[in-house]
């Protein structure tokens, strides 16, 4: 059985990656509205994975016989001012999951929880990955610019990331 304070935590963590996903979510919808379609099917597809996140801790909580709250997720910005604000935006949100993450394991320590902790060790190298793809996407819009002629290259150099993404996971056997 897991503590009350360790639910608690993983409750505050279902809230953070369900305001992901709905953060992605709401970023992809600006793209498609600026006729940034690989923008936009490479957000589509980190909110969906962010879902997966959530719902993934929602299930580990219900198996050690804990509450799992369905998370409170406040609205998150519907207007972003450009491609490159979003990337920023989002790689400033994997940094603040992972903090989480981290504070989460010096917990399961203080707890003796090793079976979050066993669990979390997940999430330490999704995070890793998550940082990495949003830093190295970042470096390459701020290398061809933000002008509306660059834009094209980088809807394009998104859709092939996300596609490279999708193929990466039918091999690995992810969802
Ligand atoms: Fe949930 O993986 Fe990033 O945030």
């Amino acid at each position: 059985m897991i503590s009350k304070t360790m639910e608690n935590a993983l409750n505050k963590q279902i809230e953070l990656e369900g305001y992901a996903s709905f953060f992605y979510l709401s970023m992809a919808s600006w793209c498609d509205r600026e006729g940034l379609e690989g923008c936009a099917k490479f957000l589509h597809r980190q909110s969906d994975e962010e879902r997966n996140h959530m719902l993934r801790i929602f299930h580990y909580i219900s198996e050690v016989d804990g509450h799992a709250l369905t998370p409170n997720i406040p609205q998150p910005p519907h207007e972003f001012e450009s491609i490159q604000q979003i990337l920023e935006l989002v790689y400033a949100h994997e940094q603040k999951v992972t903090k989480s993450i981290n504070e989460m394991l010096g917990l399961c320590y203080k707890e003796n929880d090793y079976n979050t902790l066993n669990f979390l060790q997940w999430y330490v190298e999704e995070q890793r990955e998550e940082e990495n793809l949003a830093r190295g996407i970042l470096d390459k819009v701020k290398l061809i610019g933000n002008g509306s002629q660059s834009l094209y290259f980088i809807d394009q150099e998104l859709e092939r990331i996300n596609t490279q993404q999708l193929a990466a996971e039918a091999a690995s056997g992810e969802a």
